[in-house]
């Protein structure tokens, strides 16, 4: 009979032990004469290096260029057989300390090689250069296995590969800080996908929708030149037989305020750049465009250009995609209107008209410009920015707005406006995309969303987006720790615990009801007397006993995430979160004749049949009822369970330095990195425990054939058993479980060879039949 779950095989020994948390640890290591070691240089640097001698509890070293230098032997760290060097997967490393990891990740590095496999996640660090690793002829290569080193390419293979094989939808996860190469990875990936799912034609526009998206929502940041201001998940559809068939583009929290207000050194959306640098003559007079920086919302951040970037290229490349994903001439005429609208609006000024400070628009170029593009009167601009219509005790009023209120207000107007513009641009190419009745086969769904961010000072934007990688990084726990860890457990297989970073107090300490971060946000929201300190207070007061949070002075609180602590400053939270567009606004917008705010608005009327019912928001649309924070929290939800349904991959991307330069590769910036995205956890995880698996009979169907007995009429375990035995499966690299088998790293690969090799054999024997009988 078939062998019931055995106790832990003894190669599970090999190597650190899976308890053994410091394997960093090195007191019973003892230098010897010749021997590679690691030293932390002076710069707390670590470089690799030979002892000379070992006298006592001293060691002299000899480190690279020549140097030598006199260290407590206990403070080094043992290094791989040069034989190790470079190797492409972290996992077939003796020792696993942070050096030894480090050390072979720049190993790489230096020679190019940016991937490297940390078990079953792929490590990509960015060159911020050309490297020959792209195109038709690597695509081949991996399409064809005649290539394995780790890729992009060959975690879109496995992904393809996988869809098929198991019929299940699946996932690319990239994560990484800003600049890490999020953006161009997913580009490579799609590139993959397209080149083997191709043929329809479908698949060069879904590759198009790329500029399109880049030029309107990403943006010149302080960390990267092309930053993506929102988050991306593209799920690419396939048909039964494999052909790519659709796309559908879902995106997350735009950063609206970029319009209207950017830092000094970046810059507001690629497309204002673009139109501005690009438009032909015809379109620049009809847009009456003027130089980028003779704007007011461009010229306050003093930057206008990008190195190596051509504005007027660009142009070019973003209506040409425009095209082939079916955007009318007519289409991208509004939308270019509303990009020039935009502008102008930030250039509208106002007069004030009596001694209380009210205002009126002061009606010259900006004001007229703006109207006419739109397609409203200048009365009805005039209104909307000057004026404000409440309903106090069942009786209509009209206030006057004053400078600050009617400047707010105009700032809230373009980022309405750019914000409906992109989001109609999504609908635009989901249209184009769409799958409709197409939808039969799977579809693999690749997530690039912005990082981790960690700056000096942080706002709600931050709050929101290390709120999304709280609840990612838990789903990357869960599948390769918890499930991992439970896989085992249930399934009979000894496994010693491993203990990992669980985030679930921090996501808790955003999500509890009622004393959460967002519940205690959006009740403040609610308080029309409520003010940013008064929010900063609430959470001092109801949260200062959690374990990821601290109270900091004034309007600051500290946030323990799993990647470190992040202090936010609250101020504008209250107004970020509530994000409101009054009445006036959208109703008059619901009047312009350009068609795409006029759309938007009309939408937003629709949904707000019953304004009564939001007291603490006397002229706001129901449909805005819904926090900025709440329709994230949402749209997170809904995103996590779309892919809690796929098997994912994950890809890790790496910055190596902050100056967007080549060939610098900082230790401490990568290390504390790897760190943040749990890949030294991984490693060690995977490397001991047993990464393949399947059910005893699917195991059965699918090699059973290859035995050299009949087994029909046995049970999955024992034709299960018997196949091992038949391809001489060392003991030490599988267990069997209750409901499945366990193996270690490679050893499904040879079963796969056999069975191959074994089903072409007999397609070539049949077919040579059929030749013989005709
Ligand atoms: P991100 O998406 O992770 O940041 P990007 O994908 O935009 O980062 O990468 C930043 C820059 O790094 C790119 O513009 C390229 O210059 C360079 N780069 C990245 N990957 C590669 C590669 N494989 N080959 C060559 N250059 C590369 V952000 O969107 O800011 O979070 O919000
Ligand atoms: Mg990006």
């Amino acid at each position: 009979a078939a062998a019931a779950p055995r106790s832990p095989s003894p190669a599970a020994a090999a190597g650190p032990s899976p308890r053994d948390t410091r394997w960093g640890d090195t007191s019973s290591y003892g230098a010897k004469k010749k021997h590679r070691v690691f030293c932390q240089l002076p710069n707390g640097d670590w470089a690799l290096c030979t002892v000379i001698t070992t006298s006592g509890d001293e060691s002299v070293l000899k480190v690279p260029e020549g140097k030598v230098l006199r260290l407590k032997t206990e403070s080094l760290q043992p290094a791989n057989p040069e034989i190790l060097d470079g190797v492409d997967d972290l996992m077939q490393l003796s020792y696993l300390s942070e050096p030894s990891v480090l050390y072979n990740l720049q190993y790489r590095y230096s020679q190019d090689m940016i991937y490297t496999k940390a078990g079953p996640v792929l490590v990509a660090v960015n060159p911020f250069k050309k490297v020959a690793l792209y195109g038709n002829e690597y695509i081949k290569a991996y399409k064809n296995k005649t290539m394995d080193s780790p890729h992009v390419y060959a975690i879109a293979d496995s992904a393809l590969r996988e869809m098929k094989r198991d019929e299940v939808n699946q996932s690319i996860i990239i994560s990484g800080e800003s600049g890490a190469g999020k953006t161009e990875t997913a580009k490579i990936a799609m590139q993959y996908l397209a080149s083997l799912g191709g043929g329809s034609g479908i698949e060069y526009e879904i590759l198009q929708t790329n500029p399109i998206l880049e030029a309107f929502g990403n943006a010149k940041t302080l960390r990267n030149d092309n930053s993506s201001r929102f988050g991306k998940l593209i799920e690419i559809h396939f048909s039964t037989t494999g052909r790519i068939c659709g796309a559908m583009v879902q995106t997350f929290l735009l950063e609206k305020s970029r319009v209207v207000q950017c830092a000094v050194g970046e810059r507001s959306y690629h497309i204002f750049y673009q139109l501005c640098a690009g438009a032909p003559t015809t379109l620049r007079e009809k847009l009456n465009l003027k130089k980028v920086d003779e704007y007011k919302y461009l010229k306050q951040s003093c930057c206008y250009s990008i190195a190596g970037v051509d504005d007027a290229e660009m142009f070019r490349a973003v209506t040409e995609a425009m095209n082939i994903v079916h955007i009318s001439q007519e289409d991208q005429d509004n939308v270019f209107a509303m990009v020039s609208a935009v502008l102008w609006l930030g250039d509208v000024s106002f007069t004030i008209i009596d001694n209380e400070n009210h205002v009126e628009i002061t009606v010259e170029e900006a004001a007229e410009t703006v109207s006419r593009l739109l397609g409203c009167s200048i009365e009805d601009l005039n209104l909307a920015l000057s004026k404000r219509h409440m309903k106090v005790n069942n009786e209509n009023i009209v206030q006057k707005l004053t400078l600050t209120q009617a400047t707010d207000t105009r700032d809230a107007l373009a980022k309405a406006l750019y914000a409906s513009l992109f989001e109609w641009l999504v609908e635009q190419i989901n249209k184009s995309l769409s799958v409709g009745k197409r939808r039969t086969g799977r579809s693999i769904s690749i997530l690039d969303i912005y990082g981790f961010e960690s700056f000096d000072k942080n706002s709600f934007e931050q709050f929101c987006i290390n709120y999304a990688n709280e609840r990612l990084q838990q789903h990357f726990n869960r599948h390769l720790f918890k499930l991992e860890q439970e896989e085992y457990v249930e399934d009979g297989i000894d496994w010693a615990k491993v203990e990992f970073e669980d985030n679930q107090d921090c996501l808790n300490l955003f999500e509890k009801k009622p004393l959460g971060l967002l519940s205690l946000l959006d009740e403040e929201s609610t308080f029309p007397n409520a003010t940013d300190l008064t929010f900063a207070n609430k959470l001092k007061q109801h949260l200062d006993t959690n374990s990821c949070f601290r109270g900091e002075r004034g309007k600051a609180f500290t946030v323990r995430h799993y990647a470190g602590e992040v202090a936010y400053d609250t101020s504008g939270f209250l107004e970020k979160n509530r994000d409101l567009l009054h009445m006036d606004s959208i109703q008059f917008l619901a009047k312009c004749k350009l068609s795409i705010p006029q759309t938007f608005a009309s939408k937003m009327l629709a949904q707000s049949d019953n304004l009564e019912s939001v007291p603490y928001r006397p002229s706001v649309a129901d449909s805005q009822k819904l926090s900025v924070a709440m329709k994230f929290k949402g749209q997170l939800f809904q995103l996590m369970q779309r892919l809690e349904s796929t098997t994912p991959h994950f890809i890790r991307c790496i910055k190596p330095n902050n100056l967007q330069l080549p060939a610098i590769y900082g230790q401490e910036l990568v290390l504390q990195q790897l760190k943040c995205c749990g890949v030294l956890e991984v490693v060690r995880i995977s490397r001991s425990g047993y990464p393949t698996r399947m059910t005893h009979q699917k195991f059965a169907r699918r090699y059973g054939f290859l035995l050299l007995e009949d087994v029909a009429s046995q049970d999955p375990l024992s034709v299960s058993v018997a196949i091992l035995h038949q391809f001489n499966i060392l003991p030490e690299m599988y267990q069997v479980g209750y409901t499945k088998l366990f193996f270690r790293t490679g050893q499904i690969g040879n079963l796969e060879n056999t069975r191959n090799r074994t089903l072409h054999g007999v397609l070539r024997v049949q077919s040579c039949f059929r030749g013989y009988q005709a």
